[in-house]
């Protein structure tokens, strides 16, 4: 061997490996390539709720399922929208927000079929509810969704929303009249408290929670699951549990995203989303549905409910928690009737008929 050719085979045995080295480096890193550091997740609510518990179980579970691939981090308090709760699809059907854990009631502008969860006195049982979400109806929501850019996971759950207030119990439609009600910002809350005869107030929930503090409203109306972190008994004696509308929750993520993803991470993530959904809907639940929701937090998830007795824990705070009576219920459904119809009419008659025969199948 020449001095030459000793050269070149020196050269090459040292770059062999080292283009080796570098293939593999870049095969291992690119499926990693394409993803972020962090997918952003909207909250609308503190991190002490049950439905931010459900946020954080979410991100847990989506860096599990992914092997580390996929890290979610939970915005909380609406932060990413700077407090407009409202305008959550439009920005994560943006990619400006990568995904979302969100209230049906915030999603319905930009989804108005979402709408049929707050007519008012329509669905009035977990049962009820579940068989919508899993029925015609869901499918229906969730295919409106995909036509808006973003992809739907999993239903969670707000809950069936109460009135509190500090002035009066509250019984029969004449209780309402004149009190000044906070109402999240959907037009369908201010029809249904204004045929009440009472004074509704959009806010979003952010100054919703200083009004309280303030006395600037009367009363306001949200799921237990909301009155017990943000201790709703500093502002309102009384709470009436009256199951008027259902709040559920979704799980989504922008589509465009979505689809880029590999069928892998897809698959990890929507798992994830199932899961943490099925926990966060156990949470608002516990104690309200019997043993079933405490039951399967204990032997599923190995969690023990802080707070398993939600209407027993607002009266050791001095709330006075009237549950109404049939008569009664059906007093407020009819005076509500009207918007009720007017509302039908905008969501559409299918799905409000889609909506009665999913309440109609038998469970199996
Ligand atoms: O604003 C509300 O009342 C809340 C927290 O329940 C929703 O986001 C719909």
């Amino acid at each position: 061997m020449n001095s030459l050719a000793g050269f070149h085979f020196l050269k090459r045995i040292q770059i062999i490996p080292v283009i080796f080295f570098l293939l593999a480096v870049v095969l291992r890193a690119s499926p990693a390539e394409g993803f972020k550091k962090e997918y952003k997740l909207q909250v609308a609510v503190g991190p002490t709720f049950y439905w931010s518990q459900g946020a954080a179980k979410f991100a847990e579970l989506v860096e599990q399922k992914t092997g580390g691939a996929i890290r979610v981090k939970p915005y909380y308090g609406s932060a990413l929208l700077q407090g407009a709760q409202l305008k959550v699809v439009q920005l994560v059907s943006k990619g400006v927000i990568d995904c979302a854990f969100e209230s049906t009631i915030n999603i319905s502008p930009v989804i108005p079929e979402c709408n049929i969860f707050s007519l008012p006195f329509f669905i009035n049982t977990f049962e009820n509810l579940d068989r919508i979400e899993n029925g015609q109806t869901g499918e229906a929501i969730f295919e409106a969704m995909k036509k808006k850019g973003v992809m739907p996971l999993a239903w969670g759950e707000n809950g069936f929303r109460q009135i509190t207030n500090s002035k009066r119990t509250i019984r029969m439609p004449e209780d309402l009249k004149g009190l000044k009600l906070r109402v999240v910002g959907s037009p369908i809350f201010i029809d249904i408290f204004r045929s009440l005869g009472a004074d509704p107030v959009n806010m979003n929930w952010g100054d919703a929670i200083t009004a309280f503090q303030q006395g600037v409203v009367d009363g306001q109306e949200n799921p237990a699951g909301v009155l017990i972190p943000v201790q709703i008994w500093q502002f309102h004696k009384q709470a009436t549990f009256w199951n008027y509308l259902a709040d559920p929750l979704i799980l989504f993520w922008n589509k465009k995203q979505w689809e880029d993803f590999p069928q892998k991470i897809q698959q990890g993530i929507a798992e994830a989303a199932v899961e943490a959904a099925q926990y966060e809907k156990a949470l608002c639940r516990a104690g309200l549905d019997g043993e079933t929701s405490i039951r399967l937090l204990e032997q599923k998830f190995n969690h023990e409910m802080a707070v398993p007795d939600p209407m027993g824990h607002l009266r050791e705070q001095k709330m006075t928690v009237t549950v109404l009576s049939d008569r009664e219920r059906a007093a407020f459904k009819s005076a509500t009737q009207p918007v009720f119809e007017k509302w039908a009419e905008k969501i559409g008659k299918d799905l409000v008929d889609g909506a009665r025969a999913d309440m109609a199948q038998l469970q199996e």
